[in-house]
C-alpha cells in the first residue's frame, strides 16, 4: 500500500474536538483516525516491508538530548531550556522515512542516587533512563563537548545506567555542541580519551554534531535509518509522539519559564492547561494558567505591563507551531490563588 501524506495539518473531528477540550487526551489516543497529527509534507511512506528502530538518547543533564531529538525528528516535541532537569519524564518522538520508522526516546538527564535524594527529584529521573536503555535497539550517549568538567570522562554512575542495556545493543558516542568549540583539536583529544579507557563501554560509532544548528545530524539520522531492522512499526503512521498535547503545551511553557526566570521563581509556578480548541482554519487556541505561590512571583511575571508574560507566550507559540505544524495562539493567565485563599 502506498500512502502519500500531502498537507501537514492538524485535523480534528468535531466529536473529538470536544473530547480534546474537556479531557485533552489526544496524541496517544488509540482512536488516532479521529485526531491526526500528520507527518512531513510530501513524505512518501511505504509500509509493505516495514523497518523499525528504537533509539534511546541518554546523557548528563543539559548536554542537549532533547534538542537533538527535536532536530532528528524535525519537530520541537521535546521542550528544551538553558537550565538542567528540563526533561522530567521519558518522551518518544517518531521519525518516518520511506518504509522506516525510528522512535527516539528522550530521557531525563542522568543523575547519581545522591543527587536524586538531595534535589528531591522524581523517581522517573532514574527509572526512565534505565527502562529506555533496556528497551532500546541502539543507545546514543550524548556528551557536551563544551563542558570542561565532564567532557573527558564517562562517570561510573553513567556506566551503571548503560549496564541496563541488552548485551548486543550498539552504543553510539554523540559529541554535541561542536558549534561552540573554538579549538577543534579538542574533539580528537576527547575521542582519544573516551575510546581508549578500558573501563569505559565500547562505542560502536562516534558522531560529532551540533543539535542546535543541525550540523552532522543528517548523517546521524541516515546512519540510524540504515540500522533499522525488518519489524513492524510501533506507532501508526499519523502519530509523531507518545506525549499528549496537554503535556507538550505545559512542558513547553515550563521550559520557557525556566529560560526566562531566575532562581527559584520558575520552580514555584504551577502551570495548567485550562482550554484548548482548534478553529476551522486549524488554528490552535490555548489558554494556560500560571498559578504563582507568592505575590512576588506574580509581580515578576506581570511587571512592565506584562512584558515577561508576553515574551513567554510568544516563545511558547513559536515552539508549539513547530511541534504541531499549525498556527498556535496562546494566552497566559497569571494568578496567585494560594495567597488569596490564605488571606
Ligand atoms: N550551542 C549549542 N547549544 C546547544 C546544542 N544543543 C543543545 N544546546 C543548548 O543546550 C541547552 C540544553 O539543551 P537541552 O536539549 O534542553 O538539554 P537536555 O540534555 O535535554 O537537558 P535536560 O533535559 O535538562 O537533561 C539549551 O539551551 C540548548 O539550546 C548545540 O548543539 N549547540
Ligand atoms: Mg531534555
Amino acid at each position: 500500500m502506498l500512502i502519500t501524506i500531502g498537507r501537514c495539518a492538524l485535523r480534528i473531528e468535531k466529536q473529538l474536538y470536544k473530547r480534546c477540550y474537556f479531557s485533552s487526551t489526544v496524541l496517544n489516543t488509540q482512536n488516532n483516525d479521529d485526531f491526526i497529527l500528520q507527518c512531513d509534507d510530501n513524505v512518501t511512506l511505504r509500509r509493505e516491508d516495514p523497518k523499525f528502530l528504537k533509539v534511546a538518547i541518554l546523557g548528563l543533564p543539559n548536554v542537549g538530548k532533547s534538542t537533538l531529538v527535536n532536530t532528528l525528528v524535525r519537530r520541537n516535541i521535546c521542550p528544551t531550556s538553558l537550565k538542567v532537569h528540563t526533561t522530567q519524564h521519558k518522551a518518544e518522538a517518531v521519525y518516518l522515512e520511506g518504509d522506516t520508522q525510528i522512535v527516539f526516546v528522550d530521557t531525563p538527564g542522568l543523575v547519581t542516587n545522591h543527587e536524586l535524594k538531595k534535589y528531591k527529584l522524581m523517581a522517573s529521573y532514574k527509572q526512565d533512563p534505565e527502562v529506555s536503555a533496556s528497551e532500546a535497539d541502539i543507545i546514543g550517549v550524548v556528551q557536551d563537548v563544551t563542558n570542561v568538567y565532564t567532557r573527558y570522562k564517562i562517570s561510573d554512575f553513567v556506566i551503571d545506567y548503560l549496564k541496563q542495556k541488552k548485551e548486543d545493543t550498539p552504543l553510539l558516542l554523540i559529541l554535541n555542541k561542536v558549534d561552540k568549540l573554538k579549538q577543534k583539536q579538542v574533539l580528537l583529544e576527547l575521542i582519544n580519551k573516551l575510546t581508549s579507557n578500558a573501563d569505559y563501554p565500547k562505542f560502536d560509532d562516534i558522531f560529532m554534531v551540533s543539535a542546535l544548528s543541525g550540523d552532522g545530524v543528517n548523517d546521524l539520522r541516515t546512519y540510524l535509518c540504515d540500522c533499522a531492522k525488518a519489524k513492524d512499526w510501533q506507532y501508526d503512521q499519523n502519530l509523531c509522539t507518545d506525549q499528549s498535547i496537554d503535556t507538550i503545551v505545559v512542558e513547553t511553557v515550563r521550559a520557557k519559564l525556566l529560560d526566562l526566570l531566575q532562581d527559584e521563581v520558575p520552580y514555584n509556578i504551577q502551570i495548567r492547561l485550562e482550554h484548548l480548541d482548534i478553529g476551522e482554519d486549524g488554528t490552535m487556541n490555548i489558554l494556560v494558567s500560571l498559578n504563582c505561590d507568592k505575590r512576588r512571583y506574580q509581580g515578576i511575571l506581570l511587571r512592565k505591563d506584562g512584558q515577561m508574560v508576553k515574551l513567554v507566550s510568544q516563545l511558547t507559540e513559536k515552539e508549539l507551531q513547530h511541534a504541531f505544524r499549525t498556527n498556535v495562539v496562546i494566552r497566559l493567565s497569571v494568578i496567585c490563588a494560594k495567597e488569596k485563599s490564605d488571606k
